[in-house]
């Protein structure tokens, strides 16, 4: 039997349970009135299947018991998925920063466990009243019709729940702004004490230059125990990018033509730190190191880098960084293959490609020096292999 359409017309939502005994619990029999858009199904009228928050809203049907353990079931896994992967990405728990190796990177570890405290004491208050209120008022055997509990104010409660936010709120911005001064300014050092390097975000690496013109690429090299200071800037022409080795310190902007400051005094070590703005196709290759070592080292590194600045290791640290994000020797990548492609021997073909780029090449190179060009030719030519005649 066909059922004539009718343009839909809602039941009343003022009294969804009142419609109960009307609502049947399949769709052999679905009222005609149920042509909503959620219904219109390719058998045009509603079926069982699916969920429709709208179609119970008007009428207080429910999913069958199936239907919803599915959803239950579903749910519970998502949220284990989400739980497990997250734990096991930071390999820490998931929980916590990784271990701070500097003052402000401290400071900031602080802060943030002061405020998980708060909000756990929130999450498990808040979650445990829900889930307890929940099962302790649930409808039980009482009619589905039967009205819930009229309940009045409490101004014990009322006066509670405004007063301790606001004392919550007040010990954390109490407490970060004490500890904010110690994460901005760096500690007063002696010149002997200190040194500042320009880190400058490229697309897609990462350039660090020296006090004495020294340069090196996609590795910082800084003196252990003193204060690092860093000025944090992006040539005019490229696109945001933000600095952020996590051990060291909280992330901060590399803006095209404008400098940004931050600091870091951190024992000896390797600290992994990488690009956290989405600048373009390779950003997730747009890592860094910071390679901290003792102070005569420091120094060493960057009188060698200065006496010789087309030297094989800055080409070496320029190919890995800049040419690898895009291109690999023998097979095409982003960019075609140059394991055997002759520009790369010649330093005028190639500082041309790097200075203006060519067809979807960016301007990598834009700004280098003729040193830098000359480091990148040297290290080339260690493996670049052109046939003959070619
Ligand atoms: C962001 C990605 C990217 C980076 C980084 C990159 N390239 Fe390229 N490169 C490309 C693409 C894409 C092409 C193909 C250009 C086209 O023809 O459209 C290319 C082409 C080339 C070519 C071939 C040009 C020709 O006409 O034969 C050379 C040589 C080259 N790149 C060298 C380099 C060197 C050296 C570096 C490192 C300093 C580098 N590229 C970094 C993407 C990149
Ligand atoms: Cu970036």
């Amino acid at each position: 039997m066909r059922v004539q359409r009718q343009n839909p017309s809602f039941p009343s939502r003022a009294s969804p349970r009142l419609k109960i005994s009307a609502v049947p619990t399949c769709s052999k029999s679905v009222p005609s009135t149920w042509g909503t858009p959620f219904t219109k199904t390719s058998k045009g009228l509603a079926t069982c299947d699916g969920s429709s928050i709208r179609v119970w809203l008007s009428t207080g049907y429910t999913m069958p018991g199936s239907v919803r353990r599915r959803a239950l079931v579903l749910g519970f896994a998502c949220a284990g998925a989400l739980a497990v992967a997250e734990a096991a990405l930071a390999g820490n728990g998931g929980l916590v920063p990784v271990t701070p190796h500097s003052p402000n990177a401290h400071r900031i570890t602080d802060a943030y466990l002061f405020v998980l405290v708060f909000a756990a004491i929130v999450f498990v208050g808040v979650e445990g009243a829900l889930i307890g209120l929940s099962i302790k008022y649930r409808r039980g055997k009482r009619a589905r019709s039967a009205e819930g509990l009229e309940i009045h104010g409490s101004t014990k409660l009322e006066v509670l729940w405004t007063v301790v936010p606001v004392m919550i709120l007040a010990a954390i911005g109490t407490f970060v702004f004490v500890k904010l001064p110690g994460i901005a300014n760096a500690p007063k050092a002696s010149a002997a004490d200190q040194t500042t390097i320009t880190v400058e975000g490229r697309q897609f690496y990462w350039m660090f230059h020296y006090p004495n013109g020294a340069i090196s690429v996609g590795t910082m090299v800084a003196p252990a125990d003193n204060v690092v200071n860093e000025d944090v800037t992006a040539p005019s022409y490229d696109v945001l990018h933000s600095w952020w080795v996590p051990e060291l310190g909280g992330k901060i902007d590399a803006i095209p033509g404008r400098t940004n400051h931050t600091w870091f005094k951190a024992a000896a070590g390797v600290y992994p730190g990488r690009c956290s703005d989405l600048c373009g196709i390779q950003h997730a290759l747009m890592t860094a190191a910071v390679k901290v070592v003792p102070r005569s080292e420091y120094e060493q590194f960057i009188a060698a880098r200065a006496k010789a600045p087309a030297g094989i290791e800055l080409g070496r640290e320029e190919y890995q960084h800049v040419c690898a994000v895009c291109h690999r020797l023998s097979t095409a990548y982003v960019g075609p293959s140059l394991g055997s492609n002759p520009i790369l021997l010649k330093a005028k073909d190639l500082t041309t490609i790097l200075q203006q780029g060519v067809g979807k090449m960016p301007a990598v190179g834009n700004g280098w020096s003729a040193d830098q060009i000359a480091a990148l030719v040297a290290y080339a030519k260690t493996f670049v292999s052109v046939s003959n005649g070619g």
